[in-house]
């Protein structure tokens, strides 16, 4: 698929779409609007100290307010695609029971206005924000959870069938189950190593069955998909130690996720791993059938790699049961304003090993980007030359891996604005449009110039 290197630089294949993404609770604002009630992120942002600066989504970047503006910077980027996120909250806002049609209606005002500035709209249902009447009956340690997120996927694919071209099902469950249950730094903010192996499950069975609600209400073929955090797990060195606490978190990481959806079981190693914490009976007869419902494509979020070895790590840890185990290091060189370190050949890895292990499934790059501070001069332009570098060498990556035939049909840039950074709040910025959260106004950084010349090119210019 890919063409030849050529001197000018490096070209993408014909038809690559290019793409930006945000996120309801990072973006929207309207917290309380058209009928919207609280999930589990306003709950948690509005508890003091969990947040950082107290930040909340209230207000956000006010994209519910600013839509059209915000598709017209993605008119003039050039992008093919726009991934966004549905507020769960605010289609159908207990969780349960039938929609809120105002909620669907700026969902539509969205869709129609991609499609008519030519935007593939790219719909995920959840990315993280649970209606905090579902945690207060149990959350995603409870399997019910899953069937109402079965129920609500297929509420919105009857209403927004039409107009969506690829449904994600999750954005990253290993955040929103670990992060959210076992480490408690993301919402609901549990610190229960147990339930959070549970909430995994239950996503994986979540997204089953949403798969097979979307197939039910969706009117025609759709590109349906999932999106996971994959972990670029490297061991610090080839002993026996290290690279069996790389075989720990490879299983808790990616295998816990990619086993059953892809093929339908649970790694051995991981219910042998976490045997002190459950025994997995909450897996039902049947359950694993349901998380390998086929699916078009796989998204692939990327920041930094994961640097492990033999050795202990902080307690309360996003990884059940690996505390006592696993010590993560930093991997050398520079870092981002995150400190996640700089290192595109973990996404290179990564894409190999998909290839090698998942031959038959298209990938889509659907988030990767970085927080960097950025500096406005005397006549307001936003320079970001940090971002812009960081943007190339992983692009770059991406080229490589489809020199070696790894099968890539995209690339949704993390982010289009400046939005809520959740635990970090306002204060990292992942966009390449600067967003002055006290008036709102949007100016578009050196990067959103740089990057619309990639789209317009279909590819980089030689660096
Ligand atoms: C992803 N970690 O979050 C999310 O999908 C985005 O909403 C978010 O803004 C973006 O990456 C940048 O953070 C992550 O701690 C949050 O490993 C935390 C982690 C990974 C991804």
């Amino acid at each position: 698929r890919p063409q030849a290197r050529a001197e000018s630089g490096l070209t993408f294949p014909t038809g690559f779409r290019w793409g930006t993404a945000t996120a309801a609770y990072q973006i929207e604002g309207a917290a309380a609007e058209d009928g919207r009630t609280p999930s589990i992120w306003d709950v948690f942002s509005r508890t003091p100290g969990k947040v950082r600066n107290g930040d909340t989504g209230d207000i956000a970047a006010d994209h519910y307010h600013r839509m059209r503006e915000d598709v017209a910077l993605m008119r003039d980027l050039g992008v093919s695609d726009y991934r966004f996120s549905v507020s769960w909250s605010r289609v159908q806002p207990t969780g349960r029971g039938p929609a809120v049609q105002k909620g669907l209606d700026f969902y539509r005002r969205l869709t129609d206005e991609l499609r008519e500035a030519g935007i593939r709209p790219v719909a995920t249902l959840y990315h993280w924000d649970l209606p905090q009447e579902l945690e207060a009956a149990g959350g995603w340690p409870h399997r019910e959870t899953a069937e109402r997120f079965a129920d609500y996927a297929g509420l919105v694919a009857g209403a927004l069938g039409d107009r969506v071209a690829t449904w994600t099902t999750l954005n990253e469950p290993w955040c929103a189950a670990y992060l959210g249950y076992a480490s408690g730094v993301h919402a609901p903010g549990r610190t229960e190593p147990a339930a959070a192996l549970r909430a995994a499950h239950h996503f994986n069975l979540g997204h089953g069955l949403a798969v097979r609600a979307l197939r039910a209400a969706l009117p025609g073929p759709a590109e349906v998909s999932l999106t996971l955090n994959l972990h670029a797990v490297r061991p610090l060195s080839g002993s026996e130690a290290d690279r069996d606490a790389a075989r720990r978190i490879d299983a808790l990481g990616n295998r816990v996720f990619l086993d059953p959806v892809f093929h339908g079981r649970l790694p051995e190693d991981l219910v042998a791993d976490t045997a002190a914490l459950t025994d997995w009976s909450f897996v039902r007869d049947g359950d694993l059938a349901v998380a390998s419902e086929p699916i078009d494509s796989l998204g692939i979020n990327y920041y930094s790699p994961t640097v492990v070895g033999a050795g202990v790590s902080e307690s309360p840890s996003p990884w059940p049961g690996a505390e006592d185990r696993v010590r993560f290091e930093p991997a050398p060189g520079p870092r981002t304003a995150m400190d996640w370190p700089v290192d595109p050949d973990g996404l290179y890895e990564l894409l190999v090993r998909l290839r090698d292990e998942l031959p038959h499934v298209p990938l889509v790059i659907t988030e990767n980007g970085a927080a960097y501070d950025d500096y406005a001069d005397p006549s307001g332009a936003v320079h970001d030359p940090e971002r812009v570098a960081y943007l190339h060498a992983h692009l770059a990556a991406v080229h490589r891996a489809l020199a070696d035939g790894v099968d890539v049909r995209g690339y949704f840039l993390w982010s289009l604005l400046d939005n809520f950074e959740w635990a970090y709040g306002y204060g990292k910025r992942f966009g390449i449009v600067h967003v002055d959260f006290a008036t709102q106004r949007r100016t578009p950084k050196d990067s959103a110039r740089w990057y619309a010349r990639v789209v317009a090119r279909n590819g980089l210019a030689a660096s």
